[in-house]
C-alpha cells in the first residue's frame, strides 16, 4: 500500500543547509512511491512575534524553495498551513488529550522560553499543533531532522492515547524518518549548537540562497580545533566532523573516503574544496528559486495544494468529530 508522507518547514527566515540536508533531501526522495504532503507551517511561525510583511515573504520563499529543491507539485501536495482550517481545529481536540506535564518536558519549549513566565501559550502548545498537522493527514512517515525526535514521540503518544479511548482506527500512528548523516548539521561558528535559522551570527549557517562570497566566508571561518588531523570524530572533533558531514552528503562521498583523500592535508585545503562543493550544489537551486519565486505559477500551486489538503483534512475531522461526539449531526 502507498504510504502517506507528511512534513513541514517554518517560514521563519532563510532555509539553511541543515534544513536541506536533514529534511528537504528526504522530502524529495520520498516522492518516489509515496503520497507526499509538504506544508509551510506559518501558524508555527507566529509562536514568537513576527512582522506580517516578513512572514508573507517568508511563506513564499519556503514555497519557492520547496519547488527549487525538487518537490514536484504534480506529484506532491504543497500548501500553506493556515489555508487549511482543520489544523487549528484538530489542534484544539488534541490539546484536550495532552498533558501540561508532557509539554513542559519538551526541550524546544524549554530552550525557546528560557523559563520566561510570559512565554506565549502558543509556544507551549506548539508540539500539539505539530501533532495535529501530522495526524490530520493519516500520515505514516514524517521525515525530519533529529531535533524533532521528541515532538514525533509526543505525536505518537497522543495518537495512541486517543486510539485507546476512542477506537484504534481514530488515528494512524506515524513514524519519524531520520537520516543517518545530515540529521543534525551543527553551527559553523559553534559546533556544539545546531545550525539554526534564528541564530544571531549569520556566519553560523549557510542559507540556500547565500552567494558564493558568503559561502566562502562562512566555511573558511568555521570553528575547528588545533590538532590539525582530518578525522571524523564528532565527540572530540565536532567542527571538522561537521564539515566532513556536510561535504560527504553534498558530494555523495562516504566519510571514510574523505578521511583517506584528506589524510595529512591541512584544514585549509578541506575548507577550500568544501566551498566549491557547496557552491556547486546550491547554484542550480538558487537559479530555480529565482525563476519560480515571483511567478503566478507558485500561487496556483499553493491554491491547488490547499484544495487537495483540505479535502483530506475534512474527511479526517469528520471521522474524529464523530468519535468524540462533537457537533450537531
Ligand atoms: P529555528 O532554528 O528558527 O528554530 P529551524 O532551522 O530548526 O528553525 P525548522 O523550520 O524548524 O527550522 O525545521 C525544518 C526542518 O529542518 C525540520 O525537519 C528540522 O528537524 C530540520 N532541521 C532544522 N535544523 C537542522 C539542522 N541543523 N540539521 C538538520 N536538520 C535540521
Ligand atoms: N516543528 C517542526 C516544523 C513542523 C513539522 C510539522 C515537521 C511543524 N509541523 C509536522 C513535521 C511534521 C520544526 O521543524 N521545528
Amino acid at each position: 500500500m502507498t504510504k502517506r508522507v507528511f512534513s513541514g518547514v517554518q517560514p521563519t527566515g532563510n532555509i539553511h543547509i541543515g534544513n536541506y540536508l536533514g529534511a528537504l533531501t528526504q522530502f524529495v526522495r520520498l516522492q518516489d512511491g509515496n503520497e507526499c504532503v509538504y506544508c509551510i507551517v506559518d501558524m508555527h511561525a507566529i509562536t514568537l512575534p513576527k512582522a506580517p510583511e516578513e512572514l508573507r515573504d517568508n511563506i513564499l520563499d519556503v514555497a519557492a524553495l520547496y519547488i527549487a529543491v525538487g518537490i514536484d507539485p504534480a506529484r506532491s501536495i504543497v500548501f500553506v498551513q493556515s489555508d487549511v482550517p482543520g489544523h487549528a481545529e484538530l489542534a484544539w481536540i488534541l490539546m484536550c488529550n495532552s498533558y501540561t506535564g508532557e509539554l513542559s518536558r519538551m526541550t524546544q519549549f524549554k530552550d525557546k522560553s528560557r523559563g520566561n513566565e510570559s512565554a506565549p501559550t502558543g509556544l507551549f502548545a506548539y508540539p500539539v499543533l505539530m501533532a495535529a498537522d501530522i495526524l490530520l493527514y493519516d500520515s505514516d512517515i514524517v521525515p525530519v531532522g533529529n531535533d524533532q525526535k521528541q515532538h514525533i514521540e509526543l505525536t505518537r503518544d497522543i495518537a495512541i492515547r486517543v486510539n485507546n479511548k476512542y477506537g484504534s482506527d481514530t488515528f494512524v500512528v506515524p513514524e519519524g524518518r531520520f537520516l543517518k548523516e545530515g540529521a543534525r548539521i551543527m553551527s559553523l561558528d559553534d559546533p556544539a549548537a545546531k545550525m539554526s535559522k534564528s541564530a544571531a551570527n549569520s556566519l553560523s549557517r549557510i542559507s540556500l540562497l547565500d552567494d558564493a562570497s558568503k559561502i566562502k566566508k562562512a566555511i573558511m571561518r568555521a570553528a575547528t580545533d588545533s590538532d590539525g588531523e582530518i578525522r571524523f570524530d564528532p565527540e572530540n572533533k565536532p567542527g571538522i566532523s561537521n564539515l566532513l558531514t556536510i561535504y560527504s552528503v553534498f558530494a555523495g562521498t562516504p566519510l571514510a573516503d574523505l578521511e583517506k583523500t584528506y589524510a595529512g592535508q591541512g584544514y585549509g585545503t578541506l575548507k577550500k574544496d568544501l566551498v566549491d562543493v557547496v557552491t556547486d550544489a546550491l547554484t542550480p537551486i538558487k537559479q530555480s528559486y529565482e525563476e519560480v519565486r515571483h511567478s503566478e505559477e507558485l500561487l496556483r500551486i499553493l491554491k491547488d495544494g490547499a484544495e487537495r489538503a483540505n479535502a483530506i483534512s475534512e474527511q479526517t475531522l469528520k471521522r474524529v468529530k464523530e468519535r468524540f461526539g462533537l457537533g450537531s449531526r
